[in-house]
């Protein structure tokens, strides 16, 4: 209850007194049998015994079960393309339940009311040689746009995975005057060209230019999600690094790099510390023309993409 309250309410308060009521009864030098063990005990109220003695009558406890079941249905609601944890809780709180409690509700972006009404295809996974169509047909659209540009399927499909959640795409173009082109494909009006393109059909999520987050509908197949990002050849490596993952390698390099160096690894670049106290880095990342030189820079064997599922 103590991680229910934390991780997935929010409830710091609630999570507080869990958590001190559990140290308190781990501290014990003894396994507790009986309510009368704990009566006297200082800051334990009537409550705890109650779901002591519940725990110890029966191996379970009800509040706790219920609260499993508000988490799931939380979980759920949050798991809606655009809508996150703390939205989620408070849907919640309005009475929501299901994702089907949301079809009518008018408040929802426009994103979300798409990550509604796909749902169930979202949720299915995407085998690898769709995502290798999507990749070969986006390429097909850029290279109208941008000739040269490089276009690669990261994520899960770079890791090799046979089946992915959604599709992830990077972009950039080696020469930077036509970068400057390709940007703009992922502005709204070029994305009409996207989507009225055979059967690409998607949405503008983000704001950012260099970002397109939608949903697409290609060959008949599932409604899929995609995420397009485009980024300048000088910085096209460490988003590559960042963009296949795994999250838990992202996690690990960046806490290495901090630690080992004092580099701050992002998407962006691998920028050395301004300030030895400051949260300060310098504008400008150290040069990488390739993943492999990221990991050179950091003192790490280079792991190829499918070794990076960790
Ligand atoms: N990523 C990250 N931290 C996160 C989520 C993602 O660093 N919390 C990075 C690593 C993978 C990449 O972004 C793409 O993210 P997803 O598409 O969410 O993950 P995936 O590995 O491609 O897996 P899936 O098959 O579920 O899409
Ligand atoms: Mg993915």
């Amino acid at each position: 209850m103590w991680h229910l309250y934390e991780d997935v309410l929010g409830d710091q308060w609630r999570s507080l007194i869990y958590r001190k009521t559990v140290n308190k009864l781990r501290s014990l030098p003894y396994k507790v049998t009986s309510v009368e063990q704990i009566r006297e005990m200082y800051g334990v109220g009537k409550s705890l015994v109650k779901m002591v003695k519940e725990i110890l009558g029966t191996g379970q406890l009800q509040k706790l079960d219920n609260l499993k079941a508000q988490v799931g249905e939380i979980q759920v609601l949050g798991s809606v393309w655009g809508i996150g944890a703390i939205q989620a809780r408070e849907l919640y709180k309005k009475g929501f339940r299901t994702v089907k409690d949301l079809e009518n509700y008018s408040s929802l972006t426009s994103m979300q009311r798409m990550g509604v009404k796909y749902y169930d295809d979202i949720n299915l996974r995407i085998p690898r040689d769709e995502v290798a169509d999507t990749e070969k047909f986006v390429r097909g659209v850029v290279e109208t746009l941008a000739p040269g540009a490089w276009v690669n399927a990261a994520g899960s499909y770079r890791r090799g995975k046979p089946t992915c959640g959604d599709v992830d795409i990077l972009i950039t173009h080696p020469d930077g005057s036509r970068f400057t082109s390709l940007r703009c494909c992922t502005h709204s009006s070029h994305l009409h060209l996207l989507c009225s393109h055979q059967d690409l059909l998607a949405r503008l999520g983000g704001t950012q230019p260099d970002m397109f987050m939608g949903i697409f509908h290609f060959q008949g197949k599932p409604y899929r999600r995609i995420d397009i990002k485009v980024y300048p050849r000088h910085v096209y490596a460490f988003a590559l690094l960042a963009f296949t993952g795994n999250d838990v390698l992202n996690r690990k390099i960046r806490f290495l790099a901090r630690v080992k160096f004092g580099y701050k690894l992002s998407d962006q670049g691998l920028f050395i510390r301004e300030s030895k106290k400051k949260d300060v880095w310098f504008t400008e990342s150290i040069p990488c023309e390739t993943e492999r030189e990221i990991f050179e820079k950091l003192g790490l064997d280079y792991p190829e993409p499918h070794d990076r599922n960790w």
